[in-house]
This record gives structure tokens, C-alpha cells and sequence, in this order.
């Protein structure tokens, strides 16, 4: 069962990438007669996040890995990101804007580079029981950035920790 399995996987992940492409093109196309629409600039940044990291587009500017484990959220200009009940999630910018990072896995390490976030987060929120240590390893010793207690949140980690987050150890609750 196991390898039919894989390629069944295998084979749904090559055909959402073509998917993405497809829609890229079209997105391109629909920019040339709207310039700068929004929503078209969305689709073709999920159509280089993928190209670049994989994952399977599940919705308008979300992007799924592992299971459904974390989701790469790329907000349109209308709209920014929400963070979910049950999840703790990584920001772009200041005040919870830009790009959205968000998990629910406890009990191991995580690494923002397997998502294109490595040296990316400004503010975050923790939506979960569980405890995030968050850290630095451009540095050594690799040096704790801040650590998220069970929900709470911050609209920017600072200036000495603002786009250092590297990977993060999550106690579970
Ligand atoms: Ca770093």
C-alpha cells in the first residue's frame, strides 16, 4: 500500500504545480488589461513559492505542506491574514501583516527555511497551549530570539531579534 500511496501523492503534487502554472499564466494575461490587480500579483507569488519550496495550493494565496501541518498565507491587498484558533503563526511585517506562516505541531523543532520565512518574521502570534522558543542559528552560539507563551502575541519582536528567526522548538501544552 505504502508505494501506492506515494505515487498517488507524487502525482497530485505534479499535477497542483501544473495547476499553478496554468493559473500563473492566466494571472499574467488578466494583469496586462488590469495593471497591478491584486489578486493576480497574489497568484503568481504562490506560483514562485512553490516553485521554490513545493506545497499544494488549497485556497486563494494558501499554500499546504506536510499533511496539512503549516500553511503559507499570502494576503491580498484587500486583506490581511488570520491567525487561527489552534494555531501559532509567524508575520512578515509589523501589526500581523504580510505573508503568514502558521503551524499546530508540538514537541520537535521547525525550520522557517523549509517555507522561504528563514530571517522573515517581525510579529507573531500564538494561538495555541503550546510554548515556542524561537531562535537564531546565524549566530553562535545560536542565540533565543523570544520565546511565545501559551496565547500571546506581539505586533513586532524588535529591533536586535526583526527578521533573525531562523527555527523554532515547540513545548507542547
Ligand atoms: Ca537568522
Amino acid at each position: 500500500m505504502r508505494p501506492i500511496r506515494a505515487i498517488t501523492r507524487t502525482a497530485i503534487a505534479r499535477t497542483a504545480v501544473t495547476c499553478a502554472v496554468v493559473i500563473s499564466v492566466g494571472a499574467a494575461m488578466s494583469t496586462t488589461a488590469h495593471a497591478g490587480t491584486p489578486d493576480g500579483e497574489v497568484q503568481r507569488q504562490v506560483a514562485t513559492q512553490i516553485a521554490a519550496h513545493g506545497g499544494t495550493q488549497t485556497g486563494p494565496g494558501e499554500i499546504t505542506y506536510r499533511n496539512g501541518a503549516v500553511k503559507l498565507i499570502i494576503p491580498s491587498a484587500r486583506q490581511a491574514a488570520t491567525c487561527p484558533g489552534g494555531w501559532y503563526c509567524f508575520f512578515q511585517y509589523s501589526n500581523y501583516r504580510g505573508r503568514m506562516l502558521q503551524f499546530q505541531d508540538c514537541g520537535g523543532d521547525q525550520f522557517l527555511g523549509d517555507y522561504g520565512f528563514r530571517n522573515y518574521t517581525t510579529s507573531w502570534q500564538n494561538h495555541t497551549g503550546h510554548t515556542v522558543e524561537v531562535f537564531d542559528e546565524d549566530v553562535q552560539p545560536w542565540k533565543l530570539l523570544w520565546t511565545e507563551h501559551p496565547t500571546t502575541e506581539a505586533v513586532s519582536v524588535g529591533t536586535e531579534a526583526d527578521n533573525r528567526a531562523d527555527f523554532f522548538t515547540t513545548y507542547c501544552a
